[in-house]
C-alpha cells in the first residue's frame, strides 16, 4: 500500500483581507498564516511518511513580494526532498510564462513542463503520474484531452490545475467536464484550482479538489487543507481532507426571532459562537438575521460593533469580528397570525362587507371580536396594538387589510 498528500492552491504570502484591526499578537499570526499553513503540510507528510506530494498549482500567488517567500517555499520543501518526492504542476497563478520556468526546487522536486502533458514513474509504488503546467496564465483550451493513455497495471494520476465545466467566482481554466476525466480512465485526478474543498467523484475515478490550504478572505469560509490519499494494493482509495488552516473565516448567522429583550443579544450571539470551531483565530462575518421587535434599537445602537466584537473576544477561543452585517426586520405585518386566525379575519371583512354598519356594534359588545381587533392589529402595526382597540380604528383596519388582500373577497 501507499499514500500522499494532494494540495494545490497554496498561493504562498497572499495576504488575509478583512481582519485588520486585530491587535497585533492576533495580527502577526494572520500575516504568516500560509506559511504555518504549509509548515503543517510538510509536518503532516511526515507523520504520514506518505510516499510522496502533489502540488497542483498556484502554489505561488502571483507576483513575487519578497524573495523570502520563494526561499521558504524552497527550504521547506528541501526538508521534504531528503525522502519523498514532490510533484509540482503550474497554475493560473504562476503559470510558467509569468513567473519563469525555473525555480531552483531542491532535488527530488518534479516540475511538469508546460509544452504538453509528460508521465513521471514511481516504479516501486506502480504509480503513473501524468501532468502538465500552465504555460501562460489564460489556458482556455482542455488540457486534459491530450493527457497520455493510462498506463496498464499502473494506478493512474492526473494533475491539472482546471476549473472544470466552470465554477461560480473562478475563472474559466483548461476547462474539461468529469465526464471527459472518467473517460481518461484514469485512477485519480488531483485537480487544482477551486478553493473550495470538493470530492466532484468518490471513485472509478477519484476526482478531487483538496481546497486551498489557508482561507484568504470571508469569501472563503470553513476549514482548509490537502487531502490525505491512501492506496492498499489493490488500489482500494481511501481520501481524507486533513485541516491545515491556522486562520479561519466563518460567517455567523444569529437569528433574533422572538428575542423578547435587547440583552438577549448576547446570549444568541454567545450559543451561535459555540458551534464553531476555530484552529486559532477565527475571522467572523456575524449576520443578525430574523424578526424582532427591536429590529430598530440594534440598527440605531451606534456602539453595536464594540460591543459585539467584546462579546466574540470574551468567548476566549479566538473569535475576532470580521464584519457585523444587519439583516434582522421588524415583525412582517401578517406574519404572526395563525391561519385560524386568518380565516377569523377574512370572516369579519366579509360580514362587514354584506352589512358595514353591524360591524361597529359587533366590535364593541363582543370580545371575541374585541380579541381579534388586537390580533389584526398585530398585522397592522406591530408597536400600536392598544389604539386598535377602538372599533373605529380597527374598521381603518380592516379596510386597509382589504386594499392589501390581492383577491377581493
Ligand atoms: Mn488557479
Amino acid at each position: 500500500m501507499f499514500k500522499f498528500l494532494h494540495a494545490a492552491d497554496l498561493h504562498m504570502d497572499s495576504p488575509l483581507k478583512g481582519l485588520s484591526e486585530l491587535d497585533p499578537t492576533l495580527a502577526g499570526q494572520v500575516r504568516i498564516a500560509s506559511r504555518k499553513a504549509f509548515e503543517k503540510l510538510i509536518q503532516l507528510a511526515k507523520d504520514e511518511k506518505v510516499d510522496f506530494v502533489l502540488l497542483a498549482g498556484d502554489i505561488l500567488d502571483g507576483e513575487i513580494r519578497d524573495q523570502g517567500t520563494i526561499q521558504f517555499l524552497l527550504s521547506r520543501l528541501g526538508d521534504l526532498a531528503q525522502t519523498t518526492p514532490v510533484f509540482v504542476i503550474r497554475g493560473n497563478h504562476d503559470a510558467l510564462n509569468h513567473l519563469g520556468a525555473t525555480l531552483a526546487w531542491p532535488k527530488n522536486v518534479h516540475q511538469f513542463g508546460g509544452d504538453k502533458p509528460t508521465t513521471q514513474w514511481l516504479r516501486h509504488l506502480r504509480v503513473a503520474i501524468h501532468g502538465q503546467s500552465f504555460a501562460s496564465r489564460g489556458v482556455e483550451e482542455n488540457l486534459a484531452a491530450n493527457y497520455p493513455e493510462p498506463e496498464a497495471g499502473f494506478f493512474n494520476i492526473g494533475m491539472l490545475h482546471t476549473s472544470l465545466s466552470g465554477a461560480e467566482g473562478h475563472d474559466t481554466y483548461a476547462p474539461v467536464s468529469p465526464e471527459q476525466l472518467q473517460q481518461k480512465k484514469y485512477d485519480y485526478w488531483a485537480l487544482g484550482h477551486i478553493h473550495k474543498r470538493s470530492m466532484v467523484r468518490e471513485g472509478d475515478p477519484w476526482i478531487v479538489f483538496p481546497g486551498n490550504i489557508q482561507g484568504r478572505s470571508i469569501r472563503e469560509t470553513g476549514p482548509r487543507g490537502c487531502a490525505l490519499v491512501r492506496v492498499d494494493d489493490s488500489f482500494r482509495t481511501k481520501v481524507e481532507f486533513v485541516d491545515l488552516d491556522c486562520v479561519r473565516f466563518e460567517e455567523l448567522v444569529v437569528d433574533l426571532t422572538g428575542m423578547d429583550l435587547p440583552e438577549d443579544l448576547e446570549g444568541r450571539i454567545r450559543a451561535a459562537g459555540e458551534q464553531l470551531f476555530s484552529p486559532g483565530v477565527t475571522g467572523v462575518r456575524v449576520r443578525l438575521v430574523g424578526e424582532t421587535q427591536f429590529a430598530g434599537e440594534i440598527t440605531a445602537n451606534r456602539r453595536l460593533n464594540q460591543e459585539v466584537r467584546q462579546i466574540l473576544s470574551g468567548m476566549g477561543r479566538g473569535l475576532v469580528l470580521e464584519k457585523l452585517k444587519l439583516e434582522c426586520v421588524l415583525p412582517t405585518k401578517g406574519a404572526s397570525l395563525s391561519e385560524e386566525d386568518s380565516s377569523q379575519v377574512e370572516d369579519v371583512i366579509k360580514d362587514w362587507i354584506s352589512d358595514p354598519d353591524s360591524l361597529d356594534t359587533l366590535l364593541a359588545q363582543d370580545p371575541e371580536y374585541q380579541d381579534l381587533g388586537k390580533k389584526l392589529a398585530k398585522i397592522l402595526s406591530p408597536s400600536g396594538v392598544d389604539e386598535m382597540l377602538d372599533p373605529g380604528e380597527f374598521i381603518k383596519g380592516l379596510e386597509h387589510h382589504l386594499k392589501t388582500l390581492s383577491e377581493p373577497v
